[in-house]
């Protein structure tokens, strides 16, 4: 809305600024131990991943250390990395998955 603008900020910029809300980078980390089919079942289990998009994903990280696995908003991005760091730490496996503002 306007609020605030008086008239002059209307004229010139044309129209109200909108704001996006900020985007979270979810990343999965790589390490020694966790068994690639783990993290296979974690990307179609949480991220919604066909099998060979997973399969595609895991290698990135086995291979580059890090991957990002999706981009969402705050909420959404704080609860996959729970649901990920939850599960992994029942199953005894130390992946790592956190999240970056974009
Ligand atoms: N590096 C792990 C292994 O060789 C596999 C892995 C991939 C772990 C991606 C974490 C993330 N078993």
């Amino acid at each position: 809305d306007d609020e605030g603008e008086g008239d002059l900020g209307v004229a010139l910029k044309t129209r109200a600024k909108t704001k996006r809300p900020p985007m979270y980078k979810v990343m999965l980390l790589n390490d020694d131990y966790t068994p690639m089919e783990f993290v296979v079942h974690i990307l179609e289990r949480f991220f919604g991943m066909t099998h060979a998009q997973a399969f595609e994903i895991m290698l990135t990280v086995h291979k580059k250390g890090v991957a990002v696995v999706g981009v969402f908003s705050h909420e959404v991005a704080e609860t996959k990395v729970t649901q990920v760091m939850d599960f992994a730490r029942r199953h005894q496996h130390p992946l790592q998955c956190t999240m970056e503002k974009e």
